[in-house]
């Protein structure tokens, strides 16, 4: 039986990835940090039905010495590097946390597999973030980087140090460059689920607005379950390498917000507020991959179509939301 470590592995990714895995008769083994509410951090994996599936472990990405004994002790054939201060917005808030946990964390774990268990292939969850204030129209694998937030710099640094950790010491290590991807699963703080759960909110009397920040900014989003595959993809190939994994189409948070309204029967117009305090200060206007390389030599496609995938979220929200009441 194939094992996998993931770290990360009570994050949305990590639910779908641990899901994806089993499905595929593999050992999972979720790394979780140590938390004084241990009862909710598994919310995720329990929503999927596996919570008792995996195998648990502590460790924290702030702590080598976690990270290399939990390679020794589990010599997992599959390393994915979930983890991470990912909420950009904080990232401003927390820039120095963000850059220990997100970037050296990075760093950490690539140095656990290099000293304790280096036969292990690695993925690296690297961001389309990176590409920030965009050098080329449709984003590729060699479209030069430029970060605007401290989260995306600390990404960079991950990214780097895993095509680095490749070509120095040949570990099998590759980098897959996401573009957004949601689900029901999806953090409430991100633009999306925070749309479709203030829309459940609305549609069923318990709100009366909803706010929103810039809804300019565009965004390529795929689904989350989509996504996970991709980076299993990556972990199969004979020769690891760096992959952008989107849908190529980019929407507009106003559009989104559109979308989720009309599938609950109301009309953005009506709720929508603007709302300058959630601005950031510096902005990623517009993202759009080129998923052309994953599509070539990995055989993967984004399948859920955007309309699709704020049905399924708004429809789980309303289903949360009456299930309080
Ligand atoms: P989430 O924010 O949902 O999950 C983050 C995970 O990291 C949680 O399990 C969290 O644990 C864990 N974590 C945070 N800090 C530490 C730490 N110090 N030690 C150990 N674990 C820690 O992220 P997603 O699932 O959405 O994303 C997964 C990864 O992919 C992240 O690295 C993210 O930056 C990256 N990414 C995400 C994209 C997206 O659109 N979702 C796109 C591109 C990249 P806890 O539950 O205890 O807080
Ligand atoms: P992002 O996701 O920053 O792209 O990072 P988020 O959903 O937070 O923001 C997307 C865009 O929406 C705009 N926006 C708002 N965002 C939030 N959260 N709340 C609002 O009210 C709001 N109004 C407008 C933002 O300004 C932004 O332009 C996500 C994370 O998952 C990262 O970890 C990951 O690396 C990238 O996606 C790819």
């Amino acid at each position: 039986m194939r094992k996998a470590l993931i770290t990360g592995v009570t994050g949305q990714d990590g639910a779908y990835l641990s899901h994806f895995l089993l499905s595929k008769g593999y050992h999972v083994v979720g790394m979780l940090r140590r938390s004084a509410s241990s009862d909710i951090i598994g919310a995720r994996l329990r929503w999927l039905g596996i919570l008792d599936d995996i195998e648990t472990a502590d460790g924290d990405l702030t702590d080598l010495s976690s990270l290399i004994r939990l390679m020794s002790e589990h010599k997992p054939d599959e390393v994915y590097n979930l983890a991470a201060q990912s909420f950009v917005a904080t990232s401003w808030q927390q820039p120095l946390l963000t850059g220990q946990v997100t970037g050296i964390g990075a760093g950490h774990v690539l140095e656990a597999v290099r000293i304790a268990h280096p036969q292990a292939r690695f993925y690296q969850a690297s961001s389309s973030e990176m590409f920030g204030k965009i050098q080329q129209e449709k984003q590729s694998e060699t479209t030069p980087f430029y970060p605007r937030s401290p989260y995306a710099v600390a990404k960079l640094y991950g990214h780097w140090m895993t095509v680095n950790y490749r070509e120095s010491f040949g570990l099998h290590a590759s980098s897959g460059i996401l573009f957004n991807h949601e689900s029901p699963l999806r953090g409430i703080e991100f633009v999306t689920r925070h749309i479709t759960d203030g829309v459940a909110q609305i549609k069923l009397g318990l709100a009366h607005e909803l706010k929103l920040g810039n809804v300019n900014a565009t965004r390529d989003w795929g689904h989350a379950k989509d996504y996970v595959k991709a980076m299993w993809l990556m972990l199969q190939q004979d020769v690891a390498d760096d992959y952008v994994i989107a849908t190529g189409i980019t929407t507009s948070v106003q559009n989104f917000a559109e979308i989720a309204f009309a599938h609950a029967g109301l009309r953005a117009a009506d709720y929508v507020k603007v709302d300058p305090t959630r601005l950031r200060p510096a902005e990623v206007d517009v993202l759009r991959g080129d998923p052309g390389k994953a599509a070539q030599k990995l055989g993967w496609k984004s399948e859920v179509p955007l309309a699709e995938l704020a049905a399924e979220m708004v429809d789980a929200d309303l289903a949360r939301h009456r299930a309080k009441k």
